[in-house]
This record gives structure tokens, C-alpha cells and sequence, in this order.
């Protein structure tokens, strides 16, 4: 059928419903965002949004700087079950005087930012002027801790649940719920006091695990570290059983009921994370605090290996695995970011990011990852220092300059959050291996020093000439690589 073909009636209710096609038309990119717990997902996307939204300059994000983007803009939230990313809640913490950080944010949300913008000249002809939905979803590392559950039974999850409890840098950590354990009788009839006491403990264990440094890894499941909406839910009032004590799980007893809240939390939760959120994202960014992770030495970085290797894993699933059969994830490109690089001299940022690149390299290999591409970046979404030289002697140092947030410490000195200071924060190693050899003296963990800082006042005033619209180091170096091939 032509257009001609159509009577006039239809035709005008064609052109009526244009605006609606067009939209419908619109290609969409779903850029996940993630990261353990304060790793920086916030400020990332409040930043990406205010630099996108903004215009200012952005000389590595090829789109923005060729004058290409002729708006940006937000739109109304396109899916009704995920909560909207508060972006104006954010920005204005950033706004305020002073500027504070944005608050923590613990569950999955959602923002769809529309981009317009004009082709290359080599693609113009052809599609005259372009537009793109960028929905960016930003969602806890953790969840994804969650991947391997789906493929074990409560037996064999327990199995290697308590062989980490008894590892021996997690048993200190979970003493107190492995005695609670060996008085268990889980053969009894199942009694909800001693579910809901066992979870509690194992979920104090979990949490102690990933201390005293928060930011790094931890065992899961996900949600007994970031419960989200599920905190206090059945979902989550479960916990492992030594072998013996499960054996038979007779009807009734307490083995049955926690093998039974296993399987519901990972048709109810897991399965639905998976299947309709992961799985439909097209880009990753995966932030990574990485200085915190070199601050506590070799076993640390380690850790993070290990996360980035299971983190590649969720994203290549073997063939036979659950979530492969749910759907194969689609993502193209996967960026391993280090965020705060503002808490270094420029001189080790490329230090930095060799450093990342060395872990990202093993942990391709040890998770035979392939299809995707993957680069590693280090980054500072929102910077919060600018850089100076000190003299000592004939030395000179190079340092960071900011405001260390009140309550920071650098010596005996303490900080009350209106003071500048000049901070010599150290020198990353030249060789990124140095830092991965066990054999490092324990005093490694000072290489880097670093102060919180208070973040720059952000400027609701649009930029003007050729600023930035915030401070940033390399923020359109990544956003070039996850959006820039899609705004050609
Ligand atoms: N200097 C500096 N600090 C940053 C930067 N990004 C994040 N931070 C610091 O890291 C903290 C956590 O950042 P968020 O963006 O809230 O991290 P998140 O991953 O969203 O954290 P949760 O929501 O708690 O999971 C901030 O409060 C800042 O102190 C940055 O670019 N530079
Ligand atoms: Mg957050």
C-alpha cells in the first residue's frame, strides 16, 4: 500500500499521530550504570546529565565538540515500575553553599535524557537530522554478586557460602553466626525467631566482611548487603546451612522452609533483575574505587580482580546457564572506570589506569571473555581539586589543592570544611605488578594519601563561551566511548 492509496481521513490522522511515530521511531540506548556502594554512581550521572543537558565544552566527546548536538534534554520517564533518578535532587546539593555531595541512593533508578543532534556530513544525506533516547540505569554492584546464585541449588550455594565464612580472612568476621549455627538443630520444625536471628547474623557477617573497607568486595547475596525496597521482607530470611544439618530437609523442618526462601529469592528477585533490567542494557560504565582498593594493599586489589572477573562473567554468560537462557545480554561496550583520579596530580593518571588496565587484562583472561569491547579509564566525574606545586628544599612536590570536608585528618591537623589545603597525596608505582606482589610492606598502604574533599559549586547558570559545565577529568573521553559511535 502507498501513502496515496490511503483516504484523506486516514492520512490526516497519519500526520496527526506523526509526533507519536516519530517517537516510537526513536532508537534507544540503555547505558547501565554500577559500581559497589559509594563508588561514585551519583555524581557520574548527575554529572553526565548537567554536561549533556548544558552544552559546555567537552573537547573529547566528539558529538559536543563539532557542534553537532543541537539540544539535550530531559523527558519523562519511560518505564512506570523503575523509580526516576532525582537528578534536580542531586544537582542541587551540588548547588547549594555550601556544596554538598549528593546523599546515597540504595535501589535502581532510571532517567531518559533525548539527544538531537545532526549526523556526520558522511551520513547526513541519509538521515537528514538524528535523535536518541539515552535511558541510563544506575543500580548496585551488589545485585550483580547475585549471577551465580542462579545456577546453584540451597545445597551446593551453602557449601560454598560456608567455605568462604571459614576462609581465613572472613572467619573473624562471621564467628559469631558459625556458633550460632553449630547449636542449630535446622532438622527441627522450622521456626521463624531462628530463621529470622540466623539472617540477621549472617547478614551482620556479610556487612563485617566488606569491612573495614567498605568500598571493596564482599560475599553476597546482593540484597542482604543493599536490601533496596526488600529490608525486613521473607525474601531475605534465609541463610546457609552446614551440609549435615540440611540433609533430608524433612517437610516442616527449618531446613526446608530456608532451602525453600533460597528458591524464592532467586525466582522473585534475582531472576526478575536479570531478565528486566540487566539484560536489556546496551552499554555499561562500572565505577570502581579503585584508589581505596590500592590504599588497602595487594589482598584488596586482588579482591577487585576478582569482582571485575565476575562482573565480565554476568556479561558473557556460558552457554548453558540460566541467564543465558533468560536472554543473552547484549552489551557492546563495557567501560571499567576509576572514579575520584581528582584525589591524584595528573602526573599518575595514566598510572592509574595502567593499573586498571592490568587487572582488567587478568580478569578477561580468567573469565575467557570475549564479544564485548572493554576499556578502562580513570576519571573524575565531578573534580574537586585543582593541582600545585610545593617546594621543599630543592624538592618540588606535586600537590592537590581543595577543601577537606570537616572531620578529615592529615596528621594532627583537622580540617573544619572552609579551609583549602595544599595535600602531597603520593605517587602511584610506575610498574602496576609492584603493587599486586603479597610481598609489599605493610606501610604500602600509605602510597596514596587522600582527604575527602567538598565537591566545586556547581553553577545552574548555563556555561558561557568555552567553559565546561563542571570540572571533570576525562568525563567526555568515557561518555565518547559509550555514546560517541551512536551520535555519528
Ligand atoms: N573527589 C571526588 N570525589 C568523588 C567523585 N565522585 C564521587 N566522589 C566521592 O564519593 C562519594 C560517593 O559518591 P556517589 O556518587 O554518591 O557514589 P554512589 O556509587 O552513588 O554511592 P551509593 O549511592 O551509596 O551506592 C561522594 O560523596 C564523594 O565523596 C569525584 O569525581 N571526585
Ligand atoms: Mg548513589
Amino acid at each position: 500500500m502507498r501513502l496515496s492509496d490511503l483516504s484523506d481521513v486516514a492520512a490526516d490522522a497519519l500526520k496527526s499521530a506523526g509526533a507519536y511515530v516519530s517517537d516510537l521511531m526513536t532508537p534507544t540506548l540503555r547505558l547501565g550504570v554500577t559500581g559497589l556502594a559509594r563508588a561514585g554512581k551519583t555524581v557520574f550521572i548527575t554529572a553526565l546529565v548537567r554536561s549533556l543537558v548544558s552544552g559546555g565544552r567537552l573537547p573529547y566527546f566528539a558529538a559536543m565538540a563539532e557542534g553537532r548536538i543541537t539540544r539535550a534534554y530531559l523527558e519523562p520517564q519511560p518505564d512506570d515500575t523503575l523509580p526516576r533518578f532525582a537528578y534536580e535532587e542531586h544537582l542541587a546539593a551540588l548547588a547549594a553553599d555550601p556544596p554538598e555531595w549528593p546523599e546515597s541512593t540504595r535501589r535502581i533508578s532510571q532517567l531518559r535524557v533525548t539527544v538531537e543532534y545532526s549526523p556526520t556530513p558522511l551520513l547526513k544525506r541519509a538521515l537528514g537530522s538524528g535523535r536518541l533516547h539515552i535511558d541510563i540505569v544506575d543500580y548496585p554492584g551488589e545485585w550483580l554478586l547475585d549471577l551465580p546464585l542462579l545456577d546453584l541449588d540451597f545445597a551446593d550455594w551453602s557449601a560454598r557460602a560456608l567455605a568462604e565464612a571459614q576462609s581465613p580472612h572472613r572467619v573473624e568476621a562471621a564467628r559469631e553466626w558459625l556458633a550460632f549455627l553449630s547449636g542449630l538443630d535446622a532438622a527441627a520444625p522450622a521456626d521463624e525467631q531462628k530463621a529470622l536471628t540466623g539472617a540477621q547474623l549472617f547478614t551482620r557477617y556479610l556487612q563485617s566482611a566488606r569491612a573495614p573497607d567498605a568500598l571493596l568486595t564482599a560475599p553476597g547475596p546482593g540484597r542482604f548487603l543493599l536490601p533496596g525496597d526488600l529490608a525486613g521482607s521473607p525474601l531475605l530470611t534465609f541463610f546457609p546451612l552446614p551440609p549435615s544439618s540440611g540433609s533430608g530437609s524433612p517437610r516442616g523442618s527449618l531446613a526446608a522452609m530456608l532451602a525453600r526462601r533460597f528458591d524464592s529469592y532467586k525466582s522473585h528477585v534475582v531472576q526478575p533483575f536479570f531478565r528486566d533490567h540487566f539484560a536489556r542494557l546496551d552499554r555499561q560504565i562500572v565505577l570502581i574505587d579503585a584508589l581505596s582498593a590500592i590504599n588497602s594493599g595487594p589482598a584488596a586489589l586482588l579482591d577487585l580482580q576478582r569482582t571485575m572477573e565476575g562482573v565480565l562473567r554476568c556479561f558473557r554468560p556460558g552457554a548453558n546457564t540460566l541467564l543465558s537462557s533468560l536472554v543473552a545480554p547484549r552489551i557492546d561496550r563495557l567501560l571499567f572506570a576509576a572514579t575520584k583520579a581528582d584525589h591524584l596530580h595528573h602526573t599518575s593518571h595514566d598510572r592509574l589506569e595502567a593499573i586498571l588496565r592490568l587487572l582488567a587484562d587478568q580478569a578477561i583472561e580468567r573469565a575467557s571473555f570475549a564479544g564485548a569491547e572493554v576499556k578502562v579509564m580513570a576519571l573524575a566525574a565531578l573534580r574537586a581539586t585543582r593541582e600545585a606545586e610545593a617546594r621543599s628544599g630543592w624538592q618540588r612536590l606535586p600537590c592537590i589543592v581543595g577543601i577537606p570536608l570537616p572531620g578529615e585528618h592529615l596528621g594532627r591537623k583537622s580540617f573544619d570544611g572552609r579551609t583549602e589545603a595544599a595535600v602531597f597525596p603520593g605517587d602511584l608505582p610506575e610498574d602496576p605488578k609492584s603493587l599486586l606482589k603479597p610481598s609489599l610492606p605493610a606501610t604500602s598502604a600509605d602510597a596514596v594519601h587522600f582527604l575527602r574533599f567538598r565537591p566545586p559549586r556547581v553553577s545552574l547558570e548555563a556555561p558561557t563561551g568555552d567553559a565546561p559545565a563542571l570540572p571533570h577529568i576525562r568525563l567526555d573521553r568515557a561518555v565518547d566511548f559509550l555514546l560517541g559511535d551512536r551520535l555519528a
